[in-house]
């Protein structure tokens, strides 16, 4: 119950942060670009995950505000950086049944003059599989804003191979449980190669999430997996953090 007003003045108050996670090229070790991630400063329970929260969010419908301001924030702190990384935003299936969803992105690009095709959108399968023909209408106008969209927590779902014929995302992202048990479990590292293989055959790229641990960075590479994050790389960092760690490379 107080989440839930407290909830609501969050934005107002200046509580709601983004921290950005950097992603790496498994070829060339360079960072490509960040996943934004939301953080609420709770004044008396801390720094708080969307998995604290979001649910609430959605509950109210406050999270069209916030779905918003994500978006703002994120194209305005990647484009103040310099270079052209990418920056990732997730979405949750509410978002993308906001029929002004569209339009919000096409007005945050244009604001921050970032180029479209840094911007990339991640939607897990159940944005498709809850209402499939608005959600697949709106990831197409997307799309013709000239962003990309990703597929993320790839291979938890119920049936992700039909949602890849039904949508050219431009990614997958393989999710953190094949990757934990990697080193270890022949099932995980047949199933990463496959869905790599898979990728590459219909053209689109693949990053694996939650890499803690350089046995799995290794492995991820000889699969073919094109990128990668996770706390091995870098946690998720705030804005300031970001612009030294890039600032330092030149
Ligand atoms: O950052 P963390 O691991 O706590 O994220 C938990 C979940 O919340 C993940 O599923 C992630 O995709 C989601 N998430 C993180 N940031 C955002 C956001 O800004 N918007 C939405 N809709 N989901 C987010
Ligand atoms: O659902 P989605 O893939 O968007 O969720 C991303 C979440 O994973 C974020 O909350 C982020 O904080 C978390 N995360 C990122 N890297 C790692 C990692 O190496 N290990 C673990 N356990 N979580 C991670
Ligand atoms: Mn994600
Ligand atoms: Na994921």
């Amino acid at each position: 119950r107080r989440i839930e007003s407290d909830l609501s003045e969050a934005l107002r108050k200046g509580q709601m942060r983004m921290q950005y996670q950097p992603v790496v090229d498994l070829d060339t070790g360079e960072t490509t670009g960040f996943e934004a991630l939301l953080r609420w400063h709770h004044p008396e329970r801390g720094i708080m995950g969307p998995g604290e929260f979001l649910q609430v969010a959605e509950e109210t419908g406050l999270i069209s505000s916030l779905g918003e301001w994500v978006i703002r924030q994120s194209l305005a702190d990647v484009s103040a950086m310099p270079g052209n990384l990418r920056i990732a935003i997730n979405l949750s299936p509410t978002q993308v049944k906001n029929p002004n969803l569209v339009a919000t992105v096409a007005q945050a690009i244009h604001a921050t003059n970032i180029a479209p095709e840094r911007v990339e959108l991640e939607i897990t399968e159940h944005v498709l599989m809850e209402d499939q023909e608005s959600g697949h209408t709106t990831l197409m106008r997307l799309r013709e804003l000239g962003i990309r969209i990703a597929l993320d927590d790839f291979g938890t779902g119920y049936s992700s191979l039909g949602y890849l014929r039904r949508f050219p995302f431009d990614r997958i992202k393989i999710d953190r449980s094949f990757v934990t048990d990697i080193a270890s479990d022949f099932g995980s590292q047949a199933i990463v190669s496959t869905i790599t293989r898979l990728a590459d055959a219909l053209g689109m790229d693949t990053t694996a999430e939650g890499i803690e641990e350089s046995a799995q960075l290794e492995l991820l590479r000889k699969l073919g997996v094109h990128e990668a994050q996770g706390y091995l790389i870098s946690r998720p960092v705030p804005p300031e953090e970001l612009f030294d760690m890039e600032g330092g490379k030149g």
